[in-house]
């Protein structure tokens, strides 16, 4: 029988009535590398919904937690039922799901909705959270593969070797009896240019907003070595560079296809070696694309020149995570950049009049009502035009994640109960606050952080309506549709 692959981003954050409306970049990257092998494959991305909001408040997540358990206990979730009408239709013969931790026992109930439907179909687990754990992933009688770490190369082996030579397929983990098998690690991919760029045309829930295709990836890898950070599991802490010349063609392409003016660089630390970040802006430049485009990097890679060059490219907004105002508990996390390199590069990001978005972590093993106040404390002083604020997950496989059971914070890893391990949960795996208290706590910095974000939102319409004048121009077919969330969202 022929070959037919469906993927999966499973549901999460539609169970608290928001919607992700970013097509799922990595899935993205195996369906075009399973297309380029002449294998059929759709994407599906079951965290996208073009009935309901893909921005809510904080407060409403942690409001909607219950229904959020309560959702993955059985297969009834509109989302589930829509995986199981796709798959009805479709009649993959493999299905992929790509598995990030707060995902996992959401990923587990499509696991068991695809089995429902036909027991042969062959359920693979990717992405980060099986690479770290495959082992225990694998013993879930609805998974029948892992891969671990990059997936372009092993998806292609997989698909073809499912017929007979599963043995020479690296870097996938699975069963044969009561045996759990671990092939070798595969090497990672050198070329970064011979990755085909992710196939956004084959999404099944397509949208006419232009940024649900805007996210790009133009590095593989970070150099640094925060404790509560899993992205070296996959990529390893060494970094690979797609070159400028390449990832510039993908903008064009998606610009060109998609009628996308705004682009956002997720990679870890895009602006981890300056004289590459400036060959890319080069490349926007000489090619007069006239983007805008966002990316995140560590405060300390922040220069004056590097700000004025990017600017000069299109560059809008900045983002760097700050976690904690305490140094110690900085130090602690080894956070590659200090709380004086984080104030000179707000300081040089409103300098060039850019926006500035920082991400604040509270609820760290060392976390005390003092070092969270002091955390609210450098937000203000930061004064950035977005401030995100979430509860320390220990994700497994991270130092940070060694450190919670050294300290009791959890027991073992069979008893761990996943459903709590995300963004939303409203408690913190701390000790030094009550549990009680823990939660008024979150509600109160949760409710600071929000009445920050608003009153920034106004100042910046009014200090800065260029800005946003562009970014809605930038957006012409959704500009409105943006303008009314924005009211929303302010009145609210
Ligand atoms: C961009 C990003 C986001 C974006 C997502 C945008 C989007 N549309 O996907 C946003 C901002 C929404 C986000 C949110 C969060 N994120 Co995030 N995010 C990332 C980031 C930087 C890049 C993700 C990405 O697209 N990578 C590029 C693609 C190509 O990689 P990939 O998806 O891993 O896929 C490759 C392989 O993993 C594998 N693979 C993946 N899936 C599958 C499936 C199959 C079947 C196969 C065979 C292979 C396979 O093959 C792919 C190609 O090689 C990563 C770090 C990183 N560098 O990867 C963190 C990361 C994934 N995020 C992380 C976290 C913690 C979060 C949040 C919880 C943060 C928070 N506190 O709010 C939320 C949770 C979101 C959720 N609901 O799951 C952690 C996950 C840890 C964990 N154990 O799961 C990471 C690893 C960073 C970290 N700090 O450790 N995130
Ligand atoms: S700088 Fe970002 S990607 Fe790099 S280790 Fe720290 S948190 Fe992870």
């Amino acid at each position: 029988m022929k070959a037919r692959v469906l993927l999966i981003d499973p549901p999460f954050q539609v169970f608290f009535e928001q919607s992700h409306n970013q097509f799922p970049l990595g899935l993205g990257y195996l369906a075009a590398s399973l297309e380029k092998n002449g294998i059929e494959t759709l994407i599906l991305n079951a965290d996208y919904s073009p009935t309901i909001k893909s921005v809510v408040s904080e407060k409403q997540m942690i409001d909607k937690y219950e229904d959020y358990i309560n959702a993955i206990k059985t297969h009834d979730h509109p989302s589930f039922k829509e995986i199981r009408a796709i798959i009805e239709d479709y009649n993959p013969t493999i299905v992929g799901v790509t598995v990030r931790t707060p995902k996992y026992m959401s990923a587990l109930i499509v696991a068991s909705v695809v089995k429902s439907v036909n027991k042969n179909i062959s359920v693979v687990f990717g992405g980060v959270h099986p690479t770290l754990l495959p082992e225990i992933v694998i013993k879930n009688e609805n998974v029948d593969f892992v891969v671990r770490g990059e997936g372009e190369i092993t998806i292609v082996e997989l698909v073809k070797g499912l017929v007979n030579d599963i043995e020479n397929v690296k870097s996938i983990t699975y069963k044969r009896n009561d045996t759990i098998i671990h092939n070798p690690d595969r090497e990672l991919i050198h070329d970064m240019d011979s990755i085909p760029f992710p196939a956004r045309h084959l999404m099944i829930k397509k949208t006419d907003d232009p940024n649900y295709y805007n996210i790009i990836f133009a590095t593989r890898g970070c150099p640094h070595n925060c404790t509560f950070c899993a992205s070296k599991n996959i990529w390893t802490r060494q970094v690979r560079f797609r070159s400028p010349k390449n990832v510039v063609d993908e903008i064009e392409f998606v610009k060109n296809k998609y009628k996308c003016n705004i682009f956002n660089f997720i990679d870890d630390s895009f602006v981890v070696n300056p004289k590459y970040t400036i060959q890319i802006c080069d490349e926007i430049n000489r090619r007069k694309l006239k983007i805008k485009w966002v990316c995140e990097t560590p405060a300390s890679s922040v220069t004056d020149d590097l700000i004025k060059q990017m600017k000069a490219a299109g560059c809008y907004s900045l983002m760097f995570g700050v976690e904690s105002g305490n140094a110690e508990i900085l130090k602690k996390v080894n956070k590659s950049s200090t709380k004086e390199e984080m104030i000179l590069a707000a300081a040089l990001v409103k300098k060039y009049k850019l926006r500035l978005t920082c991400a604040f972590m509270i609820g760290f093993p060392w976390d005390t009502r003092d070092t969270i106040r002091e955390t609210v404390e450098f937000m203000k002083e930061l004064d950035p035009d977005l401030a995100g604020i979430s509860i320390t997950i220990p994700y497994p496989g991270t130092e940070l994640y060694n450190t919670y059971i050294e300290e009791g914070c959890f027991n073992k890893e069979e008893d761990i109960d996943y459903t709590y391990f995300n963004q939303i949960n409203p408690r913190m795996f701390n000790r030094n606050i009550e549990e009680e208290d823990q939660i008024k706590i979150v509600a109160n910095i949760v409710k600071i952080f929000n009445n920050h974000n608003r009153l920034k939102l106004i100042k910046g319409l009014f200090n800065n309506p260029r800005l946003y004048f562009n970014l809605l121009i930038g957006n012409k077919n959704i500009g409105v549709k943006l303008l009314i969330n924005m009211l929303r969202y302010l009145i609210r």
